[in-house]
């Protein structure tokens, strides 16, 4: 029988529909596996052969883990919302729920193609109203909780960081204001103090304002990219030199009320986190690096002549005598404060140069800029004043926007002494002071001697402990903690995410009640921002809160009284993938995110797979939101990711075709040579081609005249009638003509072919090239597998395993069942082509062999191994067959076959059993009787044994 791949595979994708081969449901008898894809966002091109590398790795992991007896919940869905949608709604007018719906027709027909164990059944999209309830309701919960490092109230002497009720602070402010509060840690935006007295006073705007400080989904001021021409924020990207990409308007720095999440009380629990968890180091690197941890001390400078003061950070208080200027963030409210009247124009000028600069350009840009604010600071240490300066190089988002510069050890710093003329006092016995040589921390102190304070022949690392100790002591400042972890901005003035579950009542925010969720998104007729600068939902009509019927009624009605004006933003990207996996767990529950059981049984990720473009921003967003959830008691794990695979990225192979610009100017068409033609040539220019008409580097050339219709008049000069393409290798895209599309390789091959090609290609990890030329080879891979099923299922009589067919499958068992685990996919497939060719030569036609091996096959070539398995009288799915454990006796040889030699030349071979001692050897080999006939009544001078492979006798004369 022929390996009727496509009929195999169309049977099988049916069949698994029907019996529901892939439904998991909690099953306490059996241990739990969560294994999971980052789901994908449904974009207009479809799936190419890279997107499925991660889902097949992972898909193999969770059949493998099936097969092992563990009940594997192998969840995906849709990240629904997005950008490309909208743009293309505001094009075309299409609703982007439509080409969000088409998108996901077309991805899950795809997936469906490849074979994967996935539970439909929980398919979650982060667009659908009883999903993105719960993407709201934790926004609430975030809007109605503070963190702080311990509990507010005493008794209950609660000690962990974490989330509380914000009614609980409201309450210690009605007490005690904000007496003692820095005991316990709360997390701000600014630290504020006020009475008990002074609070109670307030009306409830007023602390509503002040709570705003505190809470973990707040309305923050933040800086944004505003380009009033759009009448939109922009992203850094979209923003170049000052104008927006698109149409080129001016784009400056804006202060706007945007929704944040402070992300930032959680940046020590999610550093520790990374301990936990089986990640890889440069991942958890990325990801240290992006909260960035930094301890250092805050210290207090007085502004000469002046009763005012200001604070800066500092990680190296030891430099405190090298100091010699100040620097202020542009954006810092201590500009206006220290800015004397002489210098106000020029600090104006320049505060306006800065507002137009993103903080991208800021940071990279190596370019010295700033201005003298007029005021003078005192050292407090030296008690000499140092100029205070106002620069871009200085955030206003890190430590307190405001820094101590230390030109001989600061590299940035000695840029702007340099440029501005300002002195540099070294501090290190010996160090040479230059661009270059600026790390002295292992360096000993000099230069550092004032009547307060002498750190002069200390090492660096004793002297910053001992400033700090003396700054503390004296109340100029205290150690710090730092987190360059910012809060993250929630809002987006866009039309397809999640509306907020907030109206506005007196300019201040309020939540609809919680059984009011889902708030839905509204229907609007254009999708771009309107004329005044609002975002596309301030076009919707039936968008104002009532608070007397909780419903969304016509905007026309609003009367701020019971009437009023939703929230015209939405949440950005990040919010629905942040919390998916667990809805997945319990996708259909009305009444809960996750309901307890559930949440119990499947407790976190085991496995998750995806690319390193989301090391930062989905994985810090994600990890913090479960977080805030544990803390919630939702759910039950504080890190949702156990282990975490990168795939790496499949890149394209392109082909050229090569025009021969002589020929073709000398004939007047278009004159392609094939690849060893060219170097003939003189003049020739390469042009890419469709991999798609292209096979094994031989161009189809009909197609390529059709394909472009520019060529059809062309003439094509080949190699033995063909014409050959070049090739290289470059990232797979669309304008390189190098996507290969996964539907057209299962149409020729396959999808056996494909996932077994795919994981071939190499290390999951690594990224490496597409080339269809080698998938032939994975094809006669399966149809040998076949073949030898075949001869096994025709054979008559009854068949015995022999020793050498065991042999080679607990080889192959050993081999895989220890790859899995390491995903090394590729080996695991190498020694099945081997084993495969082991057991053909043997002619093994034995049906166990057969069997365990098409359950080996099973987590790779999960149709095959279907079709193998039933016909070989396999009982159910393949999916619910046990795991074979491998045998280490078959292993073992029981006899080995040593050459017999005589005087070097080898002439006959002998079986000995593998444990036989030299002597036994030796005898069996004498008395062999072709030893008789070989020694010809020569001598026996010497026996030579080389173990386990070779006996030389040496002969002596007659
Ligand atoms: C004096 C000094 C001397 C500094 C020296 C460094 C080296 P990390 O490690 O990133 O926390 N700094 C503080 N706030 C800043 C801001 N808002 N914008 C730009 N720079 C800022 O870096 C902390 C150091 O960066 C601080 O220590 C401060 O410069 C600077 F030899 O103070 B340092």
């Amino acid at each position: 029988m022929e390996y009727d791949f496509r009929a195999i595979e169309k049977k099988w994708q049916a069949r698994w529909v029907e019996q529901k081969t892939y439904r998991v449901t909690e099953d306490k008898k059996k241990k739990k596996l969560y294994v999971l894809n980052m789901f994908p966002y449904p974009s207009g091109a479809g799936l190419h052969v890279g997107h499925p590398l991660g889902y097949i790795a992972s898909d193999i992991y969770a059949r493998f883990k099936r097969l092992e007896g563990f009940n594997v919940l192998n969840p995906m869905g849709y990240d629904a919302y997005g950008l490309p949608a909208e743009q293309y709604a505001i094009q075309t007018g299409q609703h982007p729920a439509k080409t969000t719906e088409t998108n996901i027709k077309r991805y899950r027909e795809q997936l469906d193609k490849l074979g994967f164990c996935f539970d439909w059944e929980r398919e979650v999209r982060t667009c659908e109203p009883n999903y993105y309830k719960w993407t709201q309701w934790a926004f609430m919960k975030m809007f109605g909780s503070f963190y702080s490092n311990r509990s507010l109230s005493a008794t209950d002497g609660e000690d962990k960081p974490k989330a509380r009720s914000i009614d609980e602070l409201a309450e210690y402010f009605r007490l005690n204001g904000t007496d003692g509060l820095d005991r316990y840690g709360v997390a701000c935006s600014e630290e504020l103090t006020f009475t008990a007295k002074e609070w109670n006073s307030w009306d409830e705007k007023r602390q509503q304002e002040t709570l705003m400080n505190y809470r973990i989904a707040y309305l923050g001021e933040t800086m944004v990219n505003w380009c009033a021409e759009l009448g939109t924020v922009l992203a850094n990207d979209e923003v170049v030199d000052g104008v927006s990409v698109r149409g080129g308007y001016p784009v400056v720095q804006k202060k706007m009320r945007q929704w944040c999440l402070r992300v930032s009380a959680y940046a020590q629990r999610l550093l520790d986190g990374l301990n936990t968890v089986d990640w890889t180091e440069s991942l958890k690197e990325t990801q240290k690096n992006w909260i960035g941890r930094s301890e250092g001390a805050e210290v207090e400078f007085r502004v000469k002549d002046s009763d005012k003061s200001f604070t800066i950070f500092t990680t190296r208080a030891d430099t405190m005598f090298g100091v010699t200027f100040m620097v202020l963030a542009p954006e810092s409210d201590l500009v206006s404060m220290l800015t004397t009247d002489n210098q106000r124009k020029e600090v104006e000028d320049y505060v306006a140069y800065v507002k137009k600069r993103t903080e991208r350009d800021r940071i990279s840009d190596k370019k010295v800029t700033g201005v003298f604010s007029g005021s003078y600071a005192i050292n407090p240490l030296t008690d000499e004043p140092v100029p205070i300066w106002i620069s871009e190089y200085v955030l206003a988002g890190y430590g307190t926007g405001a820094i101590m510069a230390v030109p001989a050890h600061d590299s940035r710093d000695y840029a702007f002494a340099r440029h501005f003329g300002l002195p540099v006092i070294p501090l290190i016995e010996g160090a040479d002071v230059s661009e270059e040589s600026f790390d002295a921390k292992e360096g000993i102190v000099c230069n550092s001697e004032s009547k307060k304070l002498s750190l002069n022949g200390l090492t660096v690392k004793d002297a910053i402990e001992k400033t700090k100790q003396y700054v503390t002591e004296q109340g100029l400042g205290r150690v710090k903690v730092n987190f360059r972890l910012r809060d993250a901005i929630f809002s987006r003035q866009r039309y397809w995410g999640e509306p907020f579950p907030v109206y506005y009542k007196d300019n201040m925010p309020y939540m609809i009640p919680e059984e009011c969720l889902p708030l839905e998104l509204p229907e609007i007729d254009q999708y771009k921002p309107t004329e005044d600068g609002q975002p596309p939902l301030g076009h919707a009509k039936l968008w104002a809160w009532d608070t007397k019927t909780n419903s969304v009624v016509e905007k026309t009605l609003v009367d701020n009284t019971t009437v009023f004006p939703l929230e015209l933003n939405t949440m950005p990207g990040f919010a629905g993938s942040s919390a998916y996996y667990l809805r997945y767990m319990d996708p259909k529950n009305n009444n809960a995110l996750v309901g307890k059981e559930a949440d119990e049984y499947w407790q976190n990720v085991d496995l998750y797979v995806g690319g390193t473009e989301h090391a930062t921003g989905h994985l810090i967003y994600s990890r913090f939101w479960n977080k805030f959830l544990f803390d919630m008691g939702v759910s039950c794990k504080e890190e949702p990711y156990e282990k975490l695979v990168n795939q790496g990225m499949i890149q394209g192979r392109s082909n050229f075709v090569y025009r021969d610009n002589i020929a073709t100017a000398e004939k007047g068409h278009p004159v392609f040579v094939s690849l060893n033609l060219k170097k003939e040539c003189k003049d020739v220019t390469p042009i890419h081609v469709d991999v798609n008409i292209v096979s094994n580097d031989v161009l189809d050339i009909d197609a390529f005249k059709s394909w472009r219709p520019e060529y059809s008049d062309a003439e094509f000069v080949t190699e033995n009638g063909k014409y050959i393409c070049g090739w290289a290798i470059e990232k797979m895209s669309k304008s390189m003509f190098n996507v290969v599309n996964p539907d057209m390789i299962v149409e020729k091959y396959g999808a056996d072919t494909l996932r077994l090609y795919e994981m071939f290609l190499g290390p999951v990890e690594q990224s490496k090239p597409w080339d269809t030329n080698g998938i032939d080879g994975c094809h006669r891979f399966l149809k040998k597998l076949w073949n030898l099923f075949d001869n096994a299922i025709n054979a008559t009589g009854p068949s015995a395993a022999t020793k050498e067919s065991l042999k080679s499958l607990h080889k192959l068992i050993k081999k895989v069942t220890q790859d899995i685990p390491l995903f090394s996919y590729n080996t695991s497939i190498s020694a099945f082509m081997i084993c495969v060719n082991e057991l053909s030569q043997q002619k093994c036609n034995d049906r166990e062999v057969m069997k365990t091996l098409s359950i080996l096959i099973a987590p790779f070539a999960p149709h095959i191994a279907e079709e193998l398995w039933e016909r070989i009288g396999g009982l159910g799915s393949v999916c619910d067959a046990a795991w074979p454990a491998f045998d280490e006796k078959y292993m073992t040889e029981s006899s080995i076959m040593m050459g017999v030699a005589f005087n070097g030349k080898r002439r006959f071979e002998m079986e000995f059993a593998a444990d036989a001692d030299n002597k036994t050897i030796e005898e069996t080999v004498k008395n062999d009787e072709r030893t008789t006939k070989y020694t010809d009544g020569k001598k026996i001078v010497k026996v030579i044994i080389v173990p386990k492979r070779m006996v030389n006798i040496v002969l002596g004369g007659l």
